[in-house]
């Protein structure tokens, strides 16, 4: 059965938002790894620089010495990708065996132009130190879906082969802007290139669902994540990032044999023989445009 693709979050670092610390060590960031893979994983990110609200910089050795060793151990046996803003990171990534280059800054297209390696364009205001300090939009969408597919188009003009677009949400932008994003998927998806969305354990689920002004602890943010998760796959997203693949690939699931059909089928009204072509139908469109 197809479905939409899950990326799951695998972050070498003592700081970032939900994970933090606890991946820190070379052995555990592989088990959790193949743990991913084992739970349904399409792609496993490796990240090695938190780019959380506030997060400071991280210096090029040591990014490098917390993810290559862990895309090396990983890359033979799961697709890999890098986040990464720095050009070395990427690059020594790549050659341990990252063949997807998550790109938060969106700039780094120009090194892939002649390789397989494909490309994810996210959309952020500002840089991770102050991102968060009172963003403004005039139009949060159409802002958004014109610098993805400027960038993308570039990419594409360069010859990058494989490329995707993510709004960023929660990457300098407010409540209000995250949710008017996630209302208007549907326009992002429509761009012509393949849509990534990333809205897992993330703040604004945690204040929108916390009660008497306290906003929901990390560890609280599965069911926001995974609603969130699934009305993007059904907007059209074609991969989520989060960091509960098991739950998250089962939503996928659910969405690839029911997004053709919104109206779920009556008993005994399709063999399950029809059900299993109409899936097939809906298989994303993996790096095409
Ligand atoms: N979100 C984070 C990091 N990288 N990449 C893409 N394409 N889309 C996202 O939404 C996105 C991303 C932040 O999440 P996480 O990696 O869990 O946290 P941290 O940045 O603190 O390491």
């Amino acid at each position: 059965m197809s479905r939409p693709l899950v990326m799951g979050v695998l972050n070498v670092t003592p700081d970032s938002f939900s994970d933090g610390g606890r991946y820190l060590d070379p052995d555990r960031a592989v088990e959790r790894g193949l743990e991913m893979l084992g739970e349904g994983a399409d792609v496993i990110d490796v990240g090695g620089e938190s780019s959380r609200p506030g997060a400071r910089p991280v210096p090029e050795e040591q990014e490098l010495s917390r993810v290559v060793p862990v895309v090396e151990s990983l890359a033979s046996r799961v697709r890999v990708s890098v986040d990464t803003t720095k050009p070395a990171v990427a690059e020594a990534a790549m050659s341990a065996g990252a063949t997807l280059l998550n790109d938060i800054s969106a700039s780094l297209w120009p090194m892939l132009a002649g390789t397989k390696v494909g490309w994810v364009a996210m959309h952020m205001k500002g840089a991770p130190p102050t991102m968060q300090d009172d963003p403004r939009y005039d139009d949060v969408v159409g802002e958004v879906r014109g610098f993805l597919v400027e960038r993308a188009e570039r990419a594409a003009e360069a010859g990058v082969q494989e490329i995707w677009v993510d709004p960023g949400i929660g990457f300098g932008k407010s409540d209000a802007h995250n949710l008017t994003l996630l209302r208007h998927l549907g326009t992002l998806a429509a761009s012509g290139f393949p849509l990534l969305v990333g809205t897992s354990r993330q703040g604004f689920l945690g204040r929108l669902a916390g009660s008497a002004g306290e906003p929901l602890p990390v560890e609280d943010r599965l069911p926001g994540s995974l609603a969130t998760a699934t009305w993007a796959m059904l907007a059209g997203a074609s991969m989520v990032r989060v960091h509960d693949v098991a739950a998250t690939v089962q939503a996928a699931s659910l969405v690839g044999t029911t997004r053709l059909d919104p109206q779920p089928p009556v008993h005994g009204d399709l063999e399950s023989s029809d059900l299993a072509r109409r899936a097939q139908v809906g298989t994303a469109q993996v790096g095409t445009r």
